[in-house]
């Protein structure tokens, strides 16, 4: 796998495909980052931009992980005292998921974020941008129903991160894309370079294969599950026999959060895939490749209750070093 391809694979959206080819031909020593409001503990969906820092890690880059507090509190995640001890556990759940801490630098936003050349930079943002555009780049990350001032503050902080982070690239979900987008649309004014985005999938709900998988609505997956709660969301997951559960175009909005657990989870953190069957219904299957495997679902060869059982183990296996940070901490 070229540089190219390890660091856009299993992506929705590269932005622009030219900026980022260019970091490829030359990744050594390179800077990316996501941001995360310090809140709850790592899941599933903290675990996905992760494996895409992995792979930036495994390209040449090193790695910034934003612990955002100063963004955590502007949306309503509590006291600075408690988004603070929040950060320091996930800092720790993050190391045992598997940055490295030799190429992964942990910086709290309040760092930097209070200095004086980032708040009359903001406050030049806040001068040049519209409440509405403001608001339009919050849409999926806003907490809360009603819109407060701090909404409108926070995604104008966020573009001017990635300067102030001194980063070559900006990671995030999709519900990040608008905020990167508003980035890219305001930084050129104050004299700074705007900085190419990846932006990875949002998996569905476990569930119901609806929507996003989130801790807050539906089903997910966290550092919080022991070994049986993990097999119990999974065997209870929507898993039809098919990666495309809507053939005929009716607009049957589900999709195989199975699958995709298994496409974005699974296959990057491990070269192989055992899928262990007792003897009788045909041993044992073994899968270098995502496709593979869903190919197989979909032939009907690998049934959807087998799926789950090793899906559930290589779970278990990527959330159990997490595990036990925290029990350290409740000790
Ligand atoms: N908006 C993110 C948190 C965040 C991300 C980045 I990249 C920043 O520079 C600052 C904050 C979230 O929704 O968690």
């Amino acid at each position: 796998m070229d540089a190219y391809e390890r660091i856009t694979r299993n992506v929705s959206e590269v932005v622009t495909e030219e900026e980022v080819r260019a970091l490829a031909e030359d990744p050594e020593g390179r800077r990316a980052y996501v941001g995360y409001e310090p809140s709850g503990v790592l899941h599933i969906g903290h675990m996905l931009t992760a494996n895409k820092l992995i792979d930036l890690q495994e390209a040449g880059f090193e790695i910034v992980v934003l612990l955002a507090d100063v963004h955590a509190y502007l949306n309503d995640k509590g006291t600075f005292e408690e988004i603070r001890e929040t950060a320091e556990r996930m800092k720790a759940q993050f190391v045992a998921y598997g940055l490295e801490e030799e190429h992964t630098e942990f910086v709290l936003g309040s760092e930097f974020q209070l200095d004086e050349d980032y708040a009359l930079d903001l406050h030049q943002l806040e001068l040049s941008t519209t409440l509405n555009r403001a608001q339009r780049a919050m849409a999926e990350i806003q907490g809360g129903d009603t819109a407060k001032v701090s909404h409108v503050v926070y995604p104008l902080m966020q573009a001017l991160d990635v300067e102030y982070l001194d980063l070559d690239l900006a990671v995030g979900g999709m519900d990040q894309r608008k905020v990167h987008m508003l980035h890219r649309e305001v930084v050129p004014d104050l004299g700074y370079d705007a900085r190419p985005c990846l932006h990875t999938p949002i998996i569905a709900n476990l569930d119901d294969g609806v929507g996003k998988m989130s801790s807050s609505t539906g089903v997910t997956i966290s550092m919080e599950d022991s070994t049986e709660s993990i097999e119990e969301k999974v065997n209870a997951a929507y898993c039809p026999p098919t990666r495309d559960p809507d053939p005929d175009g009716e607009g049957n909005e589900r999709r195989n959060p199975v699958l995709e657990i298994f496409q974005h989870h699974v296959f990057p953190r491990f070269e192989t895939v055992v899928v262990e069957r007792p003897e009788q219904y045909g041993g044992d299957l073994e899968y270098d490749d995502y496709e593979a495997l869903a190919a197989d679902l979909e032939s009907g060869e690998l049934h959807p209750a087998d799926a789950k059982g090793a899906l559930a183990r290589y779970l278990d296996e990527l959330v159990a070093p997490g595990r036990a940070v925290l029990a350290e901490y409740d000790e």
